[in-house]
């Protein structure tokens, strides 16, 4: 078979509105609104560069039925560009777009395919782009949102390709994150017949099998503090044999993350401000050069705990200036400004920031792919690889320069705190309660090398019945270990006090 690469993405969700930004300064509001455009683009950019063939895309291309004009536009240049350039586009709609729930779509260039509501599911040839075959294509979209039933026994592979790409928005194996749409099971999916499931609708990305792929390349801009870390899309490399090859596109525009940040050993709120601002630019640092939408979470105990309690507004302000100030005065290390394509160029922070960005040590001269990305040559089978972030210049993944609009900044969204007070153990200790039998217990236990034992068999009977976790507890010494019970007691007396036990 002819080898071809094509474009895998999933969940666009163009023209979702981003909440409870109130108290967000407008830089951030913008880079927020800004980002799925920006992510579309990238993607874009990234199919042209990479030479892809053609590109798919799994439903919910946009948020809601009504469709707002930026985001058909927007879906339209996108797929303007890449048909132009004999990048073939194949789509579904999916349950936050159904076919028919809104206003007309603008009409599809030629070399776009949506597919309909059908039966069976239709499928089109996708060739590469000097015009050889690669595969077939199958997808049937959504004609309601609420699609209950399983879709996969309307997909069934033709005569006539040597590897088939199946189309499908669905919830595989009851993912309990998403809605029960278009149930069905990821055995049913593997023993179809298809080479690659190009599935929609989970907005993480996962694998859920290799040979046959079944792929959720998750969404292509994070839309909430749940959906934390990287977003994008795949590059699927096949290669003369049927290789399978998948490298993650990281295409956002802004990434959400969190960082915790334990109280533990701190006295006062000057040191809990510097480790928790240690903590942001840390976090940040590991972004691709985003801008970052960051949930900070106190954990841990300590005397601290009593004062947070009535002051979170307070110490959230405060570390927002602590970070704010840093990105005004140049302090980013390793916080690059946002990449110089065009987004946004015309506001935000990054005025203020020009000349402050020198690079970032990620982007170094290994190229566009790094060592392990999408190369010319037939790559190993299966396996992903993470390595695409690095490159130079000023293109898609690129660092730029320092006009990149919106970049470096940091927003703390929300503090949470998880705090507990320091725990008086000896107080414990003479308690009346659950909490302070256990003390109790273990206080014994420490001053009784055999009674420990004992107990520790009894409580590890189970494991010990088996002879291999028998000799990994004995050759560890857990049956003796010092400490151990007392370490047990001390951090359960602790979840009984807060409520968790
Ligand atoms: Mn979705």
């Amino acid at each position: 078979m002819n080898p071809f690469r094509f474009i895998h993405a999933a969940d666009l969700h163009l023209g979702s509105p981003f909440k409870g930004l109130a108290d967000a300064p407008e830089h951030v509001r913008r880079g927020l609104a800004e980002a799925e455009y920006a992510a579309l683009r990238r993607l874009t950019e990234a199919a042209l560069e990479l030479g892809a063939d053609f590109a798919v895309f799994s439903g919910d291309l946009f948020d809601s039925a009504d469709r707002s004009l930026r985001a058909r536009a927007a879906l339209h240049r996108a797929w303007s560009r890449l048909a132009g350039a004999g990048v073939r586009v194949f789509a579904i709609h999916g349950n936050h777009d159904p076919l028919g729930g809104g206003p007309a779509m603008f009409e599809w260039p030629e070399g776009v395919h949506v597919f309909g509501a059908d039966d069976r599911a239709e499928h089109r040839p996708a060739c590469r782009r000097d015009g050889k075959p690669a595969a077939f294509v199958y997808g049937i979209s959504y004609d309601r949102r609420a699609v209950t039933e399983n879709l996969v026994p309307r997909y069934r592979p033709a005569e006539g390709a040597d590897f088939h790409i199946a189309l499908l928005h669905a919830n595989v194996d009851g993912d309990p994150d998403h809605d029960a749409y278009a149930p069905c099971r990821l055995s049913e999916l593997t023993g179809a017949g298809f080479q690659y499931w190009a599935l929609g609708h989970v907005h993480g990305r996962r694998v859920l099998h290799e040979y046959p792929h079944v792929v959720y390349p998750g969404n292509l801009q994070g839309r909430h503090p749940g959906e934390t870390g990287a977003k994008g899309c795949y590059l699927v490399e096949v290669d003369a044999s049927g290789g399978v090859r998948l490298t993650f596109l990281p295409l956002d525009g802004v990434r959400w993350l969190s960082c915790r940040v334990s109280i533990d050993g701190l006295e006062d709120e000057e040191r809990l401000l510097e480790r928790m601002e240690e903590c942001a630019v840390r976090t940040a640092s590991s972004a691709d050069g985003r801008p970052v939408m960051l949930e900070v979470v106190l954990e841990g105990r300590g005397p601290l705990h009593r004062r947070l309690e009535d002051r979170a507004d307070e110490l959230l302000a405060a570390l927002r200036d602590r970070l704010d100030g840093l990105a005004a005065g140049g302090g980013w290390s390793g916080v690059p400004a946002f990449d110089g394509d065009d987004v946004g160029r015309n506001g935000g922070s990054g005025g203020e920031r020009e000349g402050e960005s020198d690079g970032n040590g990620a982007r170094g001269a290994d190229g566009v792919f790094g060592a392990d990305g999408p190369s010319g040559a037939d790559g190993g089978r299966g396996g992903e690889s993470d390595g695409y972030g690095a490159r130079d210049g000023d293109g898609v993944f690129g660092a730029g320069g320092p006009s990149g609009a919106y970049g470096g900044w940091i927003w703390v969204h929300r503090l949470t705190i998880r705090t507990a007070p320091g725990l008086d153990l000896d107080r414990l200790a003479e308690e009346d309660s659950f909490a302070g039998e256990v003390l109790r217990l273990a206080r014994r236990l420490a001053a009784d090398p055999e009674g420990r034992e004992a107990l520790l068999r009894e409580a590890l009977g189970p494991m010990l019945r088996n002879p291999r976790l028998r000799r990994l507890i004995e050759s560890r010494g857990l049956l003796s270990a010092d400490g151990l019970l007392e370490r047990a007691a001390t951090r359960l007396a602790g979840m009984l006090e807060r409520g968790e036990g």
